[in-house]
């Protein structure tokens, strides 16, 4: 019960139930131009477990390819790079934003509109598994 304890301050107090394992905060896809089918998603994977958290495979309805990635500035370019198998920290926050690390969408296949909503799944190492709504929305980047 000491984990439990260590719970309590997160502002869960009064929901009377422990957080999930994983979970996916603040998703968000932004727009898609016409004839676009590749695309970013932003989110926030906070990790409650003891251990770190290993991406395994990530999945949404709309596309039928997602990967990790991240911005590198390389020879004067912003490139982006597959990162396999990123890891959360026990206890930790990673933040997927703008110009750092990111969910790459390939091969979009219905495109959503502003104020859709779909479904993420991301399975880690181990088995544990994460899901969240991805909001879809204009992003000033
Ligand atoms: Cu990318």
């Amino acid at each position: 019960m000491l984990f439990m304890a260590a719970l309590a301050g997160c502002g869960n107090e009064g929901a009377g139930v422990a957080p999930p394992d994983i979970e996916i905060e603040s998703a968000v896809m932004p727009v898609l131009a016409p004839g676009q089918t590749t695309a970013a998603i932003y989110l926030s994977i906070r990790n409650n477990t003891d251990e770190p958290a290993v991406v395994n495979y990530i999945y949404a309805a709309i596309s039928d390819h997602i990967e990790v990635h991240r911005n590198i500035y390389e020879e004067g370019m912003m490139k982006m790079r597959p990162v396999p198998h990123v890891s959360i920290p026990a206890h930790g926050t990673m933040q997927f934003a703008p110009n750092g690390y990111h969910l790459m969408v390939f091969g979009i296949s219905s495109t959503p509109s502003a104020g859709d909503q779909f479904s993420l799944t991301i399975e880690f190492e181990g088995g544990r598994v994460a899901t969240g709504n991805v909001n879809v929305r204009p992003l000033a980047l």
